[in-house]
Formats: structure tokens, sequence, C-alpha cells
């Protein structure tokens, strides 16, 4: 363990390394199944609002392949409302039938299923999902999260819950407990709070929260309440917003002065960090739904006046922009209350995900998350992960070649120490520094 390793040894040894380390995934959309599913398994209630997504037909139908299907099959063959109006399963053969069969599944969504399915044990060469769906109906919702979260890796699942969202937050009214899972951990997602102040301050006075629409001490202090109550509900481990790419700050207007007064001194108050996901411009094309949003360049000089006026405040931050991310980098170089985490949505891809981390690791060292899966379909996590490890083993090999190449000793101790910090001591020490 602390002999050092010959060069040649260098690369298999990081390999091995990082495809075994635990990992906590810091940034999903998954639920527990506490929380419902809508889809059928063994012993398992069906709930048609659920939350838990699983199975080859939640798989298919994720939201970038959506996207992808309409580029096979245009709107103006098949029009999007018709398209929805589909039941499931029917959406599922549409997208196996155009992306899968008749056309080689190249992109990285696509191959993400067939890396699902092998890894499950199944063959990705069906011409139909009606075997799968045979071998999907067996599994028991909650074993099943057992064997994902074994075949991918992930020792705990952080979740995205967001509070403005009906159908989540009557659960966690019905069911205080309902995020008890001790797979799972809680995140309070806020996004209204900042974007919307207007709407979302007549939500607040609704709930027994007062607050005016141009906010004021007493709306401020409502808001902070507000947060409280449900960071103590949830139990909270952070906050987060994702933000458009025209987001500034200062900007003089209400969602500045609700970060100001409301959600970060609440955050410090529970010395909790506040992630913040910049460059989301959502519904260009709104018949898209979740499918149609879109990517735009952010302003990082916003983000340094923010972690320059809070210097007591922790930020989790990730960018959606290939543009951004190395000011993104730079910027978590002057500040140490910043951790940059993630390739996130369109950058969640090999060649971007290569780049990036090669670029973390030449500015920050080891000091930085390199990624999260945000799985939206349990089974996701199989593929994000195998398809990342692989990615990221790549570049720490070369960059622990270089540094033997440049005399250092390079032991199994210090690239198994440095695979864990990356992918979850980083992510435990920040949550608590
Ligand atoms: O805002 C977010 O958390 C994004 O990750 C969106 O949920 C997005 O639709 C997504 O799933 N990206 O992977
Ligand atoms: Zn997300």
């Amino acid at each position: 363990m602390t002999e050092p390793l010959i060069v040649a040894q260098i690369p298999d040894v990081v390999r091995q390394v990082v495809a075994n380390q635990p990992i906590i995934d810091m940034h999903t959309h998954l639920y527990a199944h506490s929380f419902g599913t809508p889809v059928a398994g063994r012993g398992s209630a069906v709930d048609p609002n659920g939350l838990l997504l699983w199975g080859v037909d939640e798989l298919v139908t994720y939201h970038y392949l959506v996207a992808e299907v309409f580029r096979v099959v245009p709107a103006t063959k098949l029009p999007y409302e018709q398209f929805w109006k589909m039941p499931k399963q029917s959406q599922a053969d549409h997208i196996w039938q155009h992306l899968f069969v008749e056309n080689a599944p190249l992109s990285e969504a696509c191959r993400g299923v067939l890396t699902t399915l092998s890894k499950l044990g199944l063959d990705p060469n069906e011409k139909s999902l009606d075997r799968y769906r045979s071998w999907f109906a067996e599994q028991n919702p909650s074993d099943y999260i057992d064997k994902v979260m074994q075949i991918s890796g992930v020792e705990r699942i952080v979740m995205t819950n967001p509070v403005f969202d009906d159908n989540e937050r009557s659960r966690w009214i019905a069911n205080p407990n309902v995020g008890d899972d001790p797979r799972f951990s809680a995140v309070l997602r806020i996004d209204p709070l900042l974007r919307d102040w207007e709407s979302t301050s007549k939500k607040l006075s609704e709930w027994g929260y007062p607050a005016s629409s141009t906010p004021d001490a007493a709306s401020f202090e409502n808001a902070r309440r507000f947060l409280r109550h449900w960071i103590k509900l949830q139990k909270a481990i952070y906050l987060a917003v994702s933000l458009p790419p025209d987001f500034r700050y200062p900007s003089g207007d209400a969602g500045q002065t609700i970060l100001d007064q409301v959600v970060l001194p609440v955050c410090a108050e529970f010395d909790l960090p506040f992630a913040m996901m910049i460059g989301s411009r959502l519904r260009v094309n709104p018949p898209l739904r979740d499918a149609g949003d879109m990517v735009g360049k952010s302003d990082i000089t916003s983000l340094t006046n923010i972690l320059s006026a809070h210097p007591a405040n922790r930020f989790f931050v990730t960018m959606l922009s290939r543009e951004n991310q190395h000011e993104l980098c730079v910027a978590a170089r002057k500040f140490s209350n910043l951790m940059v985490f993630g390739c996130w949505w369109f950058t969640n891809n090999p060649s971007i995900i290569d780049e990036i981390t090669r670029m973390r690791f030449e500015l920050l060292g080891p000091t930085f998350i390199p990624q999260h899966s945000d799985a939206r379909v349990l089974d996701q996590l199989v593929y994000k992960w195998t398809h990342s490890r692989q990615i990221i083993g790549n570049v720490l090999a070369d960059k622990f070649v270089d540094l033997a190449t440049a005399g250092l000793h390079v032991t199994r101790a210090m690239i198994e120490k440095t695979s864990d910090d990356l992918f979850r001591g980083n992510f435990k020490r920040f949550l608590s520094r």
C-alpha cells in the first residue's frame, strides 16, 4: 500500500480503485420508495403520482431521449401533444423503434440505456421492450433500490426536494417521516423563491407566512421562518436553486433581496451550504416540457460578487455552459467557500467530462467534486456512474502518471485517499466545515 508503484502499474491501479470507489451522489432527482412509484413492481402498490421512477419505460422516456426522438420523427409528423397523450409504454415503444432499432443509438443518453440493461444482465439487442418489461415487473422497488445501488457503487443518494411542487409538498405534510430512508438524504430546492417572488410571496401568505410582493422586513422574517420549518422537516443537508444564464448579482431585484435577506442568512444559521446550478434557460421550446430547456453562458462576475459578499456562507456551484467551466475553476482558486461540482446535464458527456475534469485537476488539484448523476430514473445510476468512473479514472490515471514522471513516489494509499476525497470525502467535509 505504501510501496511506490512503478509507472506502468499506475493506470490499472487508479482505474481499479476508482471503479470500486463508494460514492455519495450529491445531486439526483431520485426518491425513496416511501414517496410512492407509478411503476408496477412485485409486492408494490402503484401510485399514479408517485415520485420514484424506475424500469425500462421510464428509462426510455427520459426527457433527454424525448428531445432526441423528435429529431428523428419531427413534430410536423407526430405533434408534441399527440406524443404526450400516448400511454407511457407507447411513448417508449416509439423511442425504442426510432432511436435504438432503426438508427444507431450513438448518443450518450441512448448508450446509457444499453449499458444499464447489460449491467442488469439483460440483452440490449431486443427489437421490442416486452422482455425487459417482464423482467422489471418481477422487481420489488425497495429491493431494487438496493440492487441498483450495489451495481452502481452508490452508497448514498441525495434527493432534490422542490418544496413548491404541490405533489411532493403534500407527501411531506401527510407523512413527516417520508424522507427517513437511510439510503437517501434530502435537499431543500427553492427555485420559485428566487426566480418568481411575485407569485411565491402569495403562496407563502396562503400557507401562513405573510409576505408582500414588495418584500419588507416582515416578509423576510416569515420567509426565513418558512425555510427553517422545511429544513427541519426534511432534515435537509443543503439548499439548492437553478438559475438562468441572465442571473445577475447584484441586480437590485426581489430575487437578490431574498437571497441576501432570507436564503443565505438561514443557510448560515443552520451551517448549510447553498447549491447554485447556473445556466438553465427553461422551456425554450415549451411543448417539449422537461425536454425543452436550454443552456446559456452565464456571468461569472455575478458568482464572484456573491462569494465575496457572503464569506460566511459555503456554496456548491455547477454551471451548465461548457464556456463557463474554465472561469468557474479560476473562481474556485480565489474563494475557498466555493466547491465546484459535477458535469451537469448538457456537459455530462464523455468528451466534455474528460475536458472539464482535466482542467479541474490542473487548476484545483483534488479539491473539487468531479461528478453527480442528476439521475431522474433509478436505473440510470448504473450507466451514469459506469461511464463517469471510466472517464474520470482515465484522467486521474494520467495525472498520477504525470506525478510519477516528475519523480513523486505514487502509492496505492495515495490513490485511494484521492479517490475517496473526490467521490465522497470532499462532499462530506464541505457539508460540515
Ligand atoms: O434543475 C435541475 O436540477 C436540472 O438537473 C433539471 O432537473 C434537468 O431537467 C435535468 O434533469 N438535467 O439532467
Ligand atoms: Zn438536476
